[in-house]
């Protein structure tokens, strides 16, 4: 069962220009930068209270993210729940009838993430973490 909302992410087209904005909006620099290669994206984090928002940028046209984003556009993207076990997390959630819209597989700071489709959350992409 999820127990925190660990992150929010929002897409971005530049992150440099999203972390200077962000920056002013939450006034402290981010927490954080790193590469997720296996998911073709370029991450800043900010800590907010116990969550955080974290801005992602593609780094391949051809990336999940920079699909979604030529589709819909910058902004909101996902949340993302804290799961004591994402693999059993995402069966159970299938056993139930949902529809992940990626397996299981890795994430940022060497997390385990995937995503249950937009269709099964009434339009909210969600992804699960641990
Ligand atoms: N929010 C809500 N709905 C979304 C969405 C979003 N952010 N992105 C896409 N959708 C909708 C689409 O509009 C589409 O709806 P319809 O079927 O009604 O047309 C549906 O979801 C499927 O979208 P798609 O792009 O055709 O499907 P894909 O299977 O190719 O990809 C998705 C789906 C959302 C998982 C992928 O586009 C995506 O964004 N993956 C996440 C990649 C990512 O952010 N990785 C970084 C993670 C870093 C970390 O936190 O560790």
């Amino acid at each position: 069962m999820a127990d925190r909302v660990d992150h929010i992410g929002v897409a971005v087209k530049s992150l440099d220009e999203a972390v200077a904005t962000w920056e002013t909006l939450l006034g402290k620099p981010p927490d954080g930068f790193e590469v997720v290669e296996e998911q073709q994206v370029r991450v800043a984090f900010f800590n907010v209270g116990e969550t955080r928002i974290e801005l992602l940028e593609p780094t391949s046209a051809e990336s999940a993210l920079a699909k979604s984003m030529a589709r819909r556009g910058p902004g909101l993207h996902h949340i993302c729940l804290g799961v004591a076990d994402t693999d059993q997390e995402s069966a159970r959630l299938e056993d139930a009838g949902l529809s992940l819209a990626s397996p299981p597989g890795p994430g940022a700071g060497g997390c385990r993430i995937s995503f249950v489709h937009p269709k099964s959350t009434h339009g909210v992409l969600l992804e699960l973490s641990s």
